[in-house]
């Protein structure tokens, strides 16, 4: 399997999370994509390449043209400020305020952001820019016949909706991919969160969408993050009533009851029949993974691969969550050998 990968993404390389009131050192850093990139090497699963310049239109295909003019300046206007720190909000268009767009970055930021865990700093715009210029390079691959391709994004996309960032996202890298393989000629995409996190900006942006069917299996929003969409009776609207599918699971979901929601979940993208799957992949489902909640050990990402290998359509993986980084390497390459070896080796 090919794997699409941008040195970029180094640039993302934000020095501070908000996490239970400290500032601490992101769990999204630039060690996690150093960790895949080399067991992708260490296995040969197969050449690695640069990403093409597809340029903004895929990108503001998908989302909103004054949230991707924020994000392009956000950084600039918040140094303009003389402020110390990266930037994020401290005030947000709450329940029964106003949404006009302020035009202080300070009311920008709590404007756009769905959370505010995620710092925006020096070259996030860069990295998050080059990210998607990955997902749409494996989204072609597959478009030209490849049976499979890995999207080695950094920063991760699922959480970035039409107009917000947080979550750790800023483009929809998956969503991206998504709109490419239907301007290409795909009538359906099937996408397949399994990132341990919902993956609300995806669903936000197919939620009205009959031509993308969003499958997801993630913690509870009961009791993980966003903790404001993921339910399971949020099946999509208008014309996109019945292809958004929720799976949440309980803290201290173990292997055999996540295989038993997948399996479900594969079914319904079995029915649909798409012309092409993107996996949104996270590996923080690992049973040490720090924060959060499910139980898969190492060898079941090698059996949840060849199970998704079993719906035989052309496939992009697109890289998302997983922060138990000295092994966020194996579990994510385990995945996609389990799926090329299920896939006849191919
Ligand atoms: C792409 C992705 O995986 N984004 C995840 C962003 C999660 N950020 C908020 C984390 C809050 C975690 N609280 C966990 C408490 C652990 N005891
Ligand atoms: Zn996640």
């Amino acid at each position: 399997m090919e794997t699409i990968f941008s040195e970029k993404h180094r640039l993302r390389n934000s020095k501070t999370e908000l996490f239970g009131g400290e500032l601490v050192e992101p769990f999204e850093r630039p060690s996690r994509a150093e960790y895949i990139i080399d067991r992708v090497r260490a296995v040969n699963l197969g050449p690695v390449s640069e990403p093409d310049d597809f340029g903004m239109d895929p990108i503001l295909a998908i989302h909103d043209k004054g949230f991707i003019d924020f994000l392009l300046t956000a950084w600039t206007d918040w140094q303009a400020e003389g402020f110390k720190g990266e930037a994020m909000p401290t005030v947000w268009p709450a329940r029964r305020m106003s949404t006009h767009i302020p035009n202080h970055i300070e009311g920008r930021l709590g404007y756009y952001a769905l959370a505010c865990e995620t710092t925006i700093s020096d070259g996030t715009w860069e990295a998050a820019y080059a990210a998607a210029q990955v997902a749409l390079t494996g989204a072609e691959r597959v478009s030209a016949g490849a049976p499979a391709a890995f999207a080695l994004c950094r920063p991760p996309g699922h959480h970035a909706a039409i107009d917000m960032y947080g979550g750790y996202c800023f483009v929809n890298n998956a969503a991206v991919a998504a709109q490419h393989l239907l301007d290409k000629g795909a009538k359906r995409i099937a996408v397949l969160d399994v990132d341990f996190h919902h993956g609300n900006g995806t669903q936000d942006i197919f939620d009205a969408r009959d031509d993308v069917l969003f499958v997801s299996l993630h913690g509870d929003p009961m009791d993980a993050f966003p903790h404001f969409l993921g339910h399971a009776d949020e099946t999509g609207t208008g014309k996109g009533e019945s292809f958004t599918i929720n799976y949440p699971l309980p803290p201290n979901t173990d292997f055999a009851t996540w295989r038993a929601a997948l399996a479900k979940a594969l079914v319904h993208i079995k029915d649909y029949a798409p012309d092409a799957l993107i996996v949104s992949l996270g590996v923080d489902t690992f049973e040490t993974d720090p924060i959060s909640f499910f139980k898969l050990q190492s060898e079941d990402f090698s059996t949840y691969g060849a199970d998704i290998a079993g719906l035989g359509l052309p496939t992009l993986f697109v890289m998302e969550g997983g922060y138990d980084i000295e092994e966020i390497g194996i579990n994510t390459v385990n995945v996609l050998q389990g799926f090329e070896q299920a896939n006849g080796g191919r």
